[in-house]
């Protein structure tokens, strides 16, 4: 798989190194914390129940009714059949929320970001809304996809165990997102050239994992990603960020795995030294008997994947016209072609492309079906990205079930 950016691969060569000779220093988790952690939860099953999550709570402000969402502990999973008919961005009253903790309701007044670290010259920056809404804004389309999304396809399709959310494909949402480019406000602050990592921190509660608190969600991310294309967004398709998706400011980190994009951000640590939190070292890696003992280096872009809007199991009638639709997206290229099957990957047939390519976002397409024997049978969806990768039949497997990347069977039946 090519990597389009050479700074991100020598980040994930490097910080690897690194991490595994111990050399990053631990921001907030003890060394000791963490061999507690890691007894506690196992080498690789990693962080997985939080105390809500335990509780069966969500904890998400918006409502949650049945026909857009499926919630799943602290989460709601998007229900795709939901996404028919929407346009090219997710409503907000349908976008997944992914949660680690509640959803903290803050107040856009006294809120405030705090710019620190060995990364910075000159001392501190803390910037308010206001603040950052007189430097110059842009407005960027991007999905957000949690590095699990369609976990449970390994267990349902491939019969091979995972640990975390069993989400199917609805962890994914897109939206247009407006905010001020984090590099202007790195260089505000003080930027120097010495600066490697740079890690937001959101306000949400501690994260409880296994009786241990790991603290407040945060993940570092190399300085050439946070000089790219990440925005510190405070509008969410034209309105102010709703709570439960960051208010009053998230980072949004395009085609890059969801955790990167760090809700209600109340700090920044900019560093000269290599970063480290729980969730770029026990999650957001590959382990398992294909990886490497320690684990794969840490996430970076979304996989490759298509989903129809359909639900599963629907029931089509015979001899009628069918408009199947559905989207396709990759976070290392745009999606170039997209074949669909109605007949069990027996033939393939081209979808109609509705939208241009871009890696930070998906391509909605369409296919006419006219079914003509009834039973049941399975749709597939098989999307080629820009880069020349194919969605394979069998994804390959890790123990926490991220980047699933294979085709789909859909299930239906045709009465
Ligand atoms: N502060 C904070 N940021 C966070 C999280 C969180 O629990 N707390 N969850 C992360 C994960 S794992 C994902 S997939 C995305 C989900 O974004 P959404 O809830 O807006 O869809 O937010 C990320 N940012
Ligand atoms: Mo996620």
């Amino acid at each position: 798989m090519s990597n389009p950016n050479p700074d991100e691969h020598s980040y994930d060569r490097h910080r690897l190194r690194q991490w595994l000779a111990g050399d990053a220093y631990a921001a907030g988790v003890s060394r000791r914390v963490m061999l507690r952690l890691l007894a506690a939860a196992g080498a690789t099953a990693g962080l997985s129940a939080g105390s809500a999550e335990a509780a069966g709570v969500p904890g998400i402000v918006k409502p949650l009714p049945e026909e857009f969402f499926t919630v799943r502990g602290t989460n709601a999973e998007t229900n795709w059949p939901a996404l028919r008919g929407t346009g090219y961005h997710t409503p907000v009253d349908r976008f997944f929320v992914r949660n680690h903790t509640t959803t903290p309701v803050l107040d856009a007044d006294s809120w405030s970001l705090r710019l620190w670290g060995s990364g910075l010259r000159g001392g501190d920056t803390v910037l308010g809304l206001d603040d950052l809404k007189s430097l110059p804004a842009v407005t960027r389309s991007a999905y957000v996809e949690c590095a699990g999304n369609a976990r449970d396809l390994y267990a349902s399709q491939q019969g091979e165990p995972v640990s975390g959310t069993p989400w199917t494909l609805g962890a994914i949402g897109q939206a247009s997102w407006r905010g001020v480019p984090l590099s202007a406000v790195l260089r505000r602050a003080g930027l120097t050239r010495e600066a490697v990592d740079v890690m937001p921190r959101g306000l949400d509660a501690e994260y409880v994992s296994g009786g241990v608190s790991v603290g407040r969600v945060r993940r570092p991310m190399p300085v050439a990603k946070a000089l790219d294309d990440v925005l510190l967004a405070y509008e969410m398709n034209g309105a102010p960020l709703p709570p439960d998706h960051g208010h009053p400011v998230r980072v949004l980190v395009p085609s890059w795995v969801g955790i990167a994009s760090i809700k209600w951000a109340g700090d920044i640590e900019v560093s000269a030294h290599p970063l480290y939190s729980p969730w770029n070292t026990d999650v957001y890696r590959l382990f398992g008997p294909s990886y490497p003992p320690g684990g794969s280096a840490p996430l970076t872009h979304q996989s490759l994947k298509s989903a129809f809007e359909l639900p599963w199991n629907a029931t089509l009638p015979a001899n009628e016209p069918h408009h199947l639709t559905g989207r396709s997206w990759s976070g290392t290229g745009g999606i170039r072609s997209v074949e669909i099957s109605t007949d069990n990957g027996t033939t393939w047939h081209h979808a109609h492309l509705h939208d241009t390519p871009h890696p930070a976002r998906w391509t909605r397409w369409s296919h006419t079906w006219t079914p003509t024997t009834p039973g049941p049978t399975t749709l597939r969806a098989r999307a080629t990205d820009t880069t020349g990768e194919t969605q394979p039949d069998r994804s390959v497997h890790n123990t926490q079930g991220y980047l699933f990347d294979a085709v789909v069977a859909h299930p239906v039946t045709v009465v």
